[in-house]
């Protein structure tokens, strides 16, 4: 069970920038349930679209792993065996953590955590690459050249899970989503004061983008048909298909 999270209740003034460090960690499963909207039906859905798509033989990725919901989501509805799950992250405490829960199950298609960089990992002979809500951590000037290296990674047919929040170019639009989102989190037993000094956290470290802007970049990058499989307020997943 994870520990509950509180983060965002007492902290300094000015908030310091979001970080995926071990306090962080600690309480991910807690604090992402509680503040993506639609978060559980997207890392289950994972496990249809990977029973669906993985290749055999093939490489799947999960790109941004943290604590490996969606590798494990993958894991279990894969229904061929002979896949090699790569879950990558750059945060020590999360890949720490990873690997201690994983040693204790003895699955199929084991799922090997890696401690890196996905602006430098290699992408090769993949059938499945999944990026759930970590492009929008990524510096906006590299996210051209990171979907197009995850592009000419795959393997023809294979697709590209991206999840992402995002905004709306129109106002109302924006608002609507954006209040529904806060509500959630209220709902889900965040205090306003925790919520404002999370966004604040946030704010130049996760960049949200329009769906349009997103659709563009995977069309650019060579994907032949992309497009929402599901959206959730101003949450989003897109498929992309190679
Ligand atoms: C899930 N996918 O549960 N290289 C590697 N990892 C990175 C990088 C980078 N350049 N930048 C950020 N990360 C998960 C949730 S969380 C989303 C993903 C969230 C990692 C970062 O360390 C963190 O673990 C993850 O991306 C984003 O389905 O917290 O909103």
């Amino acid at each position: 069970m994870s520990k509950k999270d509180t983060l965002y209740k007492a902290v300094g003034d000015p908030v310091k920038p979001f970080e995926f460090n071990q306090r962080v960690a600690e309480v991910f499963p807690d604090m992402i349930e509680r503040s993506v909207p639609g978060y559980p039906l997207t890392i289950a859905m994972l496990g249809v679209i990977a029973s669906e798509y993985a290749q055999q033989y093939s490489n799947i990725y999960d790109l941004g792993c943290s604590l490996g919901a969606a590798s494990e989501a993958i894991q279990q509805g894969l229904t061929i065996k002979e896949c090699n799950i790569i879950a990558i992250d750059n945060s020590q405490a999360m890949i720490d953590s990873c690997r201690k829960t994983a040693s204790q199950a003895e699955q199929k298609n084991k799922i090997n955590f890696e401690l890196g960089d996905v602006l430098q990992t290699k992408i090769e002979n993949a059938s499945l690459v999944v990026m759930n809500f970590t492009l929008q951590f990524i510096p906006v000037d590299k996210r051209d050249s990171l979907i197009k290296k995850i592009y000419q990674g795959l393997l023809p047919g294979g697709i590209f899970i991206l999840s992402e929040k995002i905004v709306f170019d129109d106002d109302a639009e924006n608002n609507t989503m954006s209040e529904l989102h806060l509500h959630m989190k209220e709902m889900n037993g965040y205090d306003l004061l925790e919520i404002a000094n999370k966004r604040d956290a946030l704010e130049k470290v996760l960049i949200p983008e329009t769906i349009s802007t997103h659709l563009q970049r995977l069309n650019k990058a060579g994907f032949s048909k992309a497009f929402v499989w599901l959206k959730c307020f101003n949450f989003v997943s897109f498929i992309a298909i190679k």
